[in-house]
């Protein structure tokens, strides 16, 4: 159910989570993927660039600290998201018999959802009885007399009979000794004036306490042409959706749902009889986002990031020094963007010119950083304090290789990269605002030269 959106809300927050700094380009990548997954999920989008727009006012306020900045962004994600999931909307049983009459197109679920609607509410100590009042289609008491009779639930049907409200009056005695009528209709191809007549004189005659439209998820953002249209006709006290697991237009229908201010009381899941669960907002976004819920979220990225190195990290690039210890750190709390792009993201500003950094600097560096780990172990303290004294230091660097385990190579190759990023940081790049460094000619051109040193 919504497995794709799902997938792309767990790693956007994750993105969020990880991130050192939510600069402006992470910021960006991180709104498409949300807008393309929202999208393919038939969102509006519409209700897609108001969220992108929130998300961004958050994240590029100044006035927000960078270390408060993510649990911002999240809140904000998980606010907006529930925004248009809409308010949660119970179907609460009355004292008294409750009538409960499901109205849909041909297809939509109806007649397997009075079968799930009726065990739900049997299994939770109700007189359920389901009430057939699909004459049209020929097969169709049949198919609820099968769902009841597996389900061990109570019905009636008349099959010969083709006046729904004749079987309505001809059932009245019987249907008085149950708590809850659960009452399957016809459909139509479209909501057309027969169907529209025929909703309506079952409703003077039935008068339900509930008038449910129930709507398959694959219909997507129609399905708010599809409420507005029933709710004219008839009175709608409520949606279900049905199918949400096998569609990934699920967010289209939910959303419009909200949209139309129609709330969902349930949602379908699969075939079988219990395939049916109430719908609430917070739970389903909660499961999308796949947390408990957002205090749990918040938690998870304080966890994650470590808030003391964080202040430290921000200090040490505005006083123009990362350490040896911190270039390894930083590249490698982002396994899965690959070195380099994670300084890119941690360093404001750099990830601009990213397009002009030459090929193979972006390459992941997993290897290069377990080796350079093992290089640190092998280096003094003085040695890691001030990497500088090893520059002309053959010897040295021979030695501390040869006890990790390496080419000397590639104990030059971290101090290249170490060298490279003070130097960045030192040039102002690091200051978070690009121009009042370098221009992004020179920064350009510093790169360039940095790439054809370094050759990563
Ligand atoms: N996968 C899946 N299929 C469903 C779900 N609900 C209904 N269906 C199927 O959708 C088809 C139409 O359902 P039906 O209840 O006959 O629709 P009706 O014409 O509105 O009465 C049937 O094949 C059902 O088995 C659901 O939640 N998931
Ligand atoms: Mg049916």
């Amino acid at each position: 159910m919504l497995e794709k959106l799902g997938e792309v809300l767990r790693k956007a927050t994750d993105k969020i989570a990880n991130a050192i700094f939510l600069d402006k380009n992470l910021l960006d990548s991180i709104i498409r993927d949300l807008q393309r997954a929202l999208i393919e999920a038939d969102v509006n989008v519409s209700l897609v660039k108001e969220l992108s727009e929130e998300i961004r006012t958050v994240a590029l306020d100044e006035r927000i600290k960078q270390i408060d900045k993510k649990e911002h962004v999240i809140k904000i994600l998980h606010d907006e998201l529930l925004k248009i999931l809409g308010e949660e909307k119970k179907l609460k049983l009355q004292k008294g018999q409750n009538r409960i009459m499901l109205l849909g197109l041909y297809g939509a679920g109806k007649t397997t959802t009075v079968a799930k609607l009726g065990n739900y509410f049997a299994k939770r100590g109700n007189k359920v009885v389901l009430l057939g009042l699909d004459v049209h289609r020929p097969a169709a008491s049949e198919q609820l007399k099968q769902l009841a009779e597996k389900n061990k639930l109570n019905y009636l049907i008349d099959a010969k009979e083709k006046n729904p409200m004749k079987i309505w009056k001809n059932f009245e005695g019987e249907i008085k000794k149950y708590d809850v009528v659960i009452v399957d209709t016809a459909g139509r191809h479209t909501l057309d004036d027969d169907l529209i007549k025929e909703i309506k004189s079952l409703n003077r005659e039935i008068s339900p306490t509930e008038s449910i439209l129930v709507m398959p998820a694959d219909i997507g953002q129609a399905a708010k042409k599809q409420a507005q249209e029933f709710t004219e006709a008839v009175k709608i006290s409520g949606v279900i959706i049905t199918r949400m697991d096998s569609t990934a237009k699920g967010g289209g229908a939910l959303t419009a749902c909200a949209e139309t201010k129609s709330g969902v009381y349930f949602i379908t899941t699969g075939e079988k009889i219990n395939d049916i669960e109430e719908f609430n907002p917070k739970a389903f976004l909660s499961r999308l986002l796949g947390m408990g819920d957002l205090e749990s979220l918040i938690e998870k990225i304080k966890s994650v990031t470590h808030e003391d190195k964080q202040k430290e990290m921000q200090k040490k690039i505005e006083s123009g020094k990362i350490g040896l210890e911190d270039v390894i750190e930083q590249v490698k709390s982002m396994n899965s963007l690959g070195g380099f792009e994670k300084i890119k993201s941690m360093i404001p500003g750099f990830a601009k010119v990213q397009g002009k950094i030459p090929e193979g600097m972006l390459e992941s560096q997993q290897e290069k950083i377990s080796k350079w780990e093992h290089i640190l172990k092998s280096m003094t303290k003085e040695e890691k304090e001030n990497p500088e004294i090893l520059e002309k230091q053959t010897p040295r660097i021979a030695r501390i290789a040869k006890g990790a385990g390496v080419n000397t190579s590639d104990v030059r190759s971290l101090l290249k990269q170490y060298k490279m990023l003070n130097d960045m940081v030192k040039s102002g790049m690091a200051s978070g605002d690009v121009s009042g460094g370098l221009s992004q000619k020179q920064m350009q051109k510093m790169l360039k030269k940095f790439g054809k040193k370094m050759r990563f």
